[in-house]
């Protein structure tokens, strides 16, 4: 039976009786197609960084959240480099940044249409993890992107950037523009979102260097990725908290927000915004006077080698190790780290100086 015939009758079991069933019933079938040595190899649970890159390989994207134009961007440069790959690309996805179970169903239906490898940002780190494991056990290879799930419910995680280099720099910049004295709030994506939460934990770490002893970290609040949210947490941060010197926004739409609110009040330029953040949305508040220096990394080259590393985790040339290495197209050779992290590199501050230079 060709292999397009052989998933054809396994979605269709898959329809029709429980999924683990059907993942049975197709798992050894699906396996034994496999040819080619680099197949085999990884098979075994072994690289072959010299099997042939596969064509014809079909990648499902499912970002944190839909219409959000990070992640557009993202799963643009995802769709740039399968085409290049001779390989399909294929996006789903909630358009709340907080549908948890939305993301678990999307992770099921590429499951049930056997799909070679998914792309996710996690909304949640532990939500995903039975479907995931789930997909595993179909052979299809799971990367995470952006924002991770735990390390045993996938292949590998390609992060933006050390969580480190996140967030110290986000307090750095706010303590450089704030004199290193005064109260600071953040205003956070998603209460459960693994990379945000990470980066806050960096922030209050950094926080504690006597060097910012004179400034307090007065709140937390969480907009979802949602502009209107956004926008009303940070009315209400400044109502709560009338010393606040500055805010901290390591998610592009709490940071368009906040823009937009400081913008249009009295607050304008005597509170300070930093954050992570696009720079076509944040242009016109650099530019008026709102921020002064904010920070992000290429979200197309975050998609771009989401969409790399699953091509190569799907063709046998990696697995997931710590050591193994891979030649990312012309984004050169990355190496995977401990628990199966990949970073894309470092983040870039943009200011009033450089942020003409960027179209993203
Ligand atoms: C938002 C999302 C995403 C995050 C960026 C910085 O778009 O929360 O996960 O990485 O901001």
């Amino acid at each position: 039976m060709r292999k397009s015939s052989i998933r054809r009758t396994c979605a269709a079991l898959a329809a029709v009786t429980s999924l683990a069933l059907a993942a049975t019933a197709c798992g050894g079938t699906t396996k034994e197609d496999v040819k080619d040595e680099g197949g085999k190899a990884a098979a075994a649970g072994k690289a072959d960084p010299n099997a042939e890159t596969k064509k014809g390989l079909t990648v499902g994207f499912l970002p944190k959240q839909v219409n959000n134009p990070y992640f557009t961007v993202a799963d643009k440069g995802g769709e740039k480099a399968l085409k290049e790959l001779g390989s399909s690309y294929k996006e789903v996805g909630t358009s709340s940044g907080t549908d948890t179970a939305g993301q678990v169903s999307y992770v099921n239906t590429l499951t049930q249409q056997q799909v070679d490898a998914i792309a996710v940002s996690a909304q949640d780190p532990g939500a995903l993890c039975t479907a995931l494991k789930q997909a595993m056990k179909n052979d299809i290879k799971i990367v995470t992107y952006d924002s991770d799930t735990n390390p045993e419910c996938r292949n590998a995680f390609i992060s933006q950037a050390s969580s480190d280099d996140i967030g110290r720099t986000q307090v750095q910049q706010m303590a450089e523009q704030i004199g290193n004295k005064g109260e600071i709030a953040i205003l956070s994506a998603a209460q459960t979102a693994t990379n945000q939460n990470a980066w806050i934990e960096i922030m209050k770490d950094e926080l504690k260097d006597p060097k910012y002893k004179d400034i307090k970290l007065v709140k937390v609040a969480y907009g979802d990725d949602d502009a209107q949210k956004s926008f009303q947490q940070t009315q209400g941060l400044l109502q709560e908290h009338p010393n606040l010197k500055g805010i901290i926004s390591p998610t592009t739409v709490g940071i368009k927000a906040a823009a937009q609110y400081l913008s249009g009040s009295k607050y304008k330029g005597k509170v300070k915004l930093t954050g992570l953040g696009t720079p076509n949305d944040m242009r016109k508040y650099v530019k008026n006077g709102t921020v002064e220096a904010f920070e992000l990394w290429d979200p197309a080259k975050l998609g771009e080698l989401a969409a790399r590393t699953a091509v190569a985790l799907a063709s046998g040339q990696i697995t997931g190790k710590e050591g193994e290495t891979f030649e990312a197209g012309a984004m050169g050779e990355y190496t995977i780290g401990k628990d199966g992290v990949i970073n894309l590199g470092k983040p870039t501050v943009f200011t009033a100086d450089n942020v003409d230079q960027f179209d993203f």
